[in-house]
């Protein structure tokens, strides 16, 4: 038994920002069908493609646990069918370029139409305004949600980050959305329209990016290094480098073996509770009663002095045993880890974090599985579908087509070749 047993997706989702949403629900126990162009299917399929003829791991990566069906969404027949599914299903999840789904002529009034009770979940690049009408990629998502401005140093370019907040954080914004709206359908009866904007969800990401734009009203952001180094302050919330971005100051520093390894550093955090063992750790014991270092607001203009000596203190170990020293004295630090070592890591395989999956094209590869876990609904992760692996079975199992309904469903070329294992059944 999982959380979303019985609930149905029709997956009209494609790239990263859908499928990460549509993905988190089948791993939460919803039947995720997911619907691809034929013969071509989501153009991720083809991308970065490491093993040549193997779905590319961008694609394994963000829709296991799904059944694929190919079928032409612009072909007459096609269009039947897809009536059909938007009957069954409980929600439809797409993230097509705006105005896509009222050209195929399945805007929202026609899918409330056909099935009142469905959820229609949408990621688009930006919400209504002057914007909406754009194509929007991971990148300029965090450019115009405010995390490229505060992200990097502040001497340097804006700088994107590495974790796809655009993407990947829109699917899982969008993904509670979609809970909800199938909580409040059971009260209600009725379906809704669910929108997540990739700029919303940035926006709402870097919400403490606002806050400091607002502290700026009241006087330079004493807490961020470019204080203490005395450069000024400019209209809007700086690039903040390392800095901890909260009231406790923190920072990168060198860990033993820096002039090799580009990740032998931790995060270094002096939390005011833990400033007298901090002193202690690092040999400063001096700092915990002179009157310019024992209090955080005397440290402020002195943290780069703070951290150095500090580092002269990391560089003497490795990053984990920075971590095991400090962690008995709840200093708050933690390793720079490198996705290789995250690959690696036992513990987070142990927990179902990082997983192996098995692939019929590709063998074993790695990837990450559920991040998030009920104690009552288990997930086992199962790989991505091949390009139209389940378009018979969906036919005849979900939307209940058999005979000569189903001999020419498949004879009209809208849902593309069925696979010979599909036709021997
Ligand atoms: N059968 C027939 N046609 C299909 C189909 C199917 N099964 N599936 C898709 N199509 C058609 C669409 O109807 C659309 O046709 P029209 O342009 O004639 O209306 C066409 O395929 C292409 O869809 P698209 O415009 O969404 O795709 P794109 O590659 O040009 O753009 C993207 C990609 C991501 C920029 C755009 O979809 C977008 O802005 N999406 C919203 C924001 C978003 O999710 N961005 C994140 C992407 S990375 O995670």
């Amino acid at each position: 038994m999982q959380a979303l047993d019985g609930i149905k997706i029709l997956d009209f989702t494609h790239v990263q920002s859908g499928p990460t949403c549509t993905q988190l629900l089948a791993w939460l126990g919803a039947d995720v069908i997911k619907v691809e162009r034929p013969g071509v299917g989501d153009a991720t399929r083809k991308q970065l493609v490491d093993v040549p003829g193997a779905d590319s791991l961008y694609f394994t990566m963000l829709n296991h646990n799904k059944r694929s069906i190919e079928l032409n969404s612009k072909h007459e027949t096609g269009k039947e069918v897809l009536t059909r599914l938007i009957e069954t299903c409980d929600v439809l999840v797409e993230n097509f370029a705006p105005g896509a789904l009222d050209r195929m002529g399945f805007g929202w009034e026609r899918i409330q139409e056909i099935n009142p009770r469905i959820i229609m979940a949408s990621v688009k690049g930006f919400g209504p305004g002057e914007y909406e009408d754009c194509k929007v990629y991971e990148n300029i998502a965090q450019c115009a949600g405010g995390a490229a401005s505060t992200t990097g140093f502040v001497d340097g370019l804006p700088v994107v980050t590495g974790a796809q907040i655009g993407d990947s954080g829109t699917g899982l914004h969008l993904a509670l959305g979609i809970v909800s709206a199938l909580f409040q359908r059971e009260k209600t009866g009725r379906g809704q329209k669910v929108l997540a904007a990739m700029q919303d969800g940035v926006v709402n990401l870097c919400r403490v990016k606002l806050r400091d734009q607002q502290r700026l009203a009241a006087g330079p952001l004493t807490e961020y290094s470019q204080f203490g180094e005395g450069i000024p302050f400019g209209e809007a919330t700086p690039r903040a480098g390392n800095d901890s971005g909260g009231g406790q100051p923190g920072r990168i520093l060198k860990c033993k073996g820096w002039e090799t390894d580009p990740n032998a550093y931790t995060y270094f955090i002096t939390q005011a509770a833990a400033w007298e063992k901090i002193c202690d750790v690092i040999g400063a014991p001096e700092w915990k009663t002179d009157e310019g270092y024992a209090t955080p607001p005397a440290r402020l203009d002195k943290l780069n002095e703070v951290f150095e000596r500090i580092e002269a203190w990391t560089m003497t170990k490795t990053k984990f045993e920075v971590m095991e020293i400090c962690n008995p004295f709840d200093i708050p630090v933690g390793p720079i880890l490198s996705m290789k070592e995250i690959a690696e890591d036992e513990g987070l395989r142990a927990t179902g974090t990082i997983v192996e999956v098995e692939h019929p094209e590709r063998g074993p590869y790695l990837s990450v599985g559920c991040p998030i876990k009920l104690s009552d609904s288990p997930v086992e992760v199962a790989r991505s579908p091949l390009l139209g692996e389940h378009t018979v079975e969906i036919l005849s199992e979900v939307l209940g087509y058999g005979g000569a309904e189903l001999q020419g469903i498949v004879e009209s070329g809208a849902v593309g070749t069925p696979r010979a294992a599909d036709a021997a059944e």
